[in-house]
């Protein structure tokens, strides 16, 4: 399909323009690049905004139950939902988008819903940008939602609370001292943590779990732009629908407020600042590795460096100035 064409078709919601589109992005191709840029200012002008919602959970949590049962929830009441995933380990095992398939059946049937599984592709920056590319192709094409889901790896909380307004944390019910396994860094960016899992056999343990958690979040800081009762914990069920309601209200109720206080905005222009450098950076550290006449100064100055003829310093000034 044409360029033009396809964000036309984009505009228009068309689900399979949409994939094609993420499919541009996700290219690494150079001229690929070029027209994904293209299309992404394009496609800009529309000024759709999705409530970007980010998800996260260890394997094995109920991710992509959650989702499934969550999503059917919100395309119920007719609201359009995309969900998108960072999961830097299916590079690895594969095995996610299989998974999700048969867990998320459902949804993935919803002409109401979206659902496009990671990239094979093992660098987390990649993704990151292939990731908020795609949520951007998404708000165009009309999503009011958009759920970016992650498993608990490294930096990928991190760089998914980048992209999203509203950061929740699924946490499985536990015995004992479950809490030292979630890294501190990963309870002060959530939102909102949902206990899974609180039914049947599972419901005490969980509602432990969750005055444990519920305990921690008053300990840490509150972020002094957000509503008294945020950070919050709260029970549900993926498998039985338990608390699904509740946690929608929740994140309309802490969305509705950023967005009246100026502070959603505020914070989407950080992030498009924070992106666009990053952006920068990439592009940069890119040239040195695939630009030819880049590479040969790089190798010629690291000689000169060391064989003593230049100081790293003059070398690296010398070394910037020609990218510059
Ligand atoms: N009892 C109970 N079991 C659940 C619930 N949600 C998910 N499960 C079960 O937990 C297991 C894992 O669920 P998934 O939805 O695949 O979890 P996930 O977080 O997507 O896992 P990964 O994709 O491997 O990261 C499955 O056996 C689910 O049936 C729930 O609310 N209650
Ligand atoms: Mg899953």
């Amino acid at each position: 399909m044409h360029r033009p064409d396809l964000a036309d078709a984009v505009l228009a919601g068309d689900r399979r323009a949409l994939a094609r589109a993420i499919t541009l992005v996700e290219s690494g191709r150079a001229d690929h690049r070029a027209e994904a840029v293209k299309l992404l200012e394009r496609l800009a002008k529309s000024g759709r905004q999705a409530l970007r919602i980010g998800l996260s959970g260890t394997p094995g949590v109920g991710k992509s139950t959650f989702i499934e049962a969550f999503g059917l929830m919100l395309t119920g009441q007719g609201l359009r939902v995309a969900v998108l995933a960072v999961d830097p380990s299916s590079a690895r095992s594969g095995g996610s988008i299989l998974g999700d398939k048969t867990r998320m059946e459902r949804l993935s049937r919803d002409p109401l819903a979206f659902i496009r599984p990671s990239p094979s592709q093992a660098q987390l920056g990649g993704v990151a940008r292939r990731t908020r590319e795609a949520v951007a192709l998404c708000e165009a094409a009309g999503f009011d939602v958009v759920l970016i889901e992650t498993v608990g790896v490294g930096q990928s909380e991190t760089l998914v609370a980048e992209m999203t307004d509203l950061f929740v944390l699924l946490l499985a019910p536990a015995g004992g001292d479950e809490l030292q396994g979630v890294k501190r860094g990963i309870m002060e960016i959530a939102d909102l943590i949902l206990v899974n899992k609180a039914d049947g056999d599972l419901k005490p343990a969980a509602l432990r779990t969750l005055s444990d958690y519920a305990g921690a979040l008053r300990l840490l800081r509150r972020r002094a732009q957000d509503p008294e009762s945020f950070p919050k914990a709260l029970p549900v069920s993926a498998q039985d629908g338990t608390g699904l309601a509740a946690a929608w209200a929740e994140m309309q109720t802490l969305a509705r407020w950023r967005r009246e206080n100026g502070h959603l905005a505020a914070r989407r222009a950080e992030q498009a600042r924070h992106w666009f450098e990053a952006e920068v950076r990439t592009g940069l550290l890119a040239r040195l590795t695939t630009d030819p006449e880049a590479r040969e100064a790089l190798a010629r100055l690291g000689d000169a460096v060391a064989e003593g003829r230049a100081t790293p310093a003059a070398a690296a000034a010398e070394m910037l100035a020609r990218l510059g």
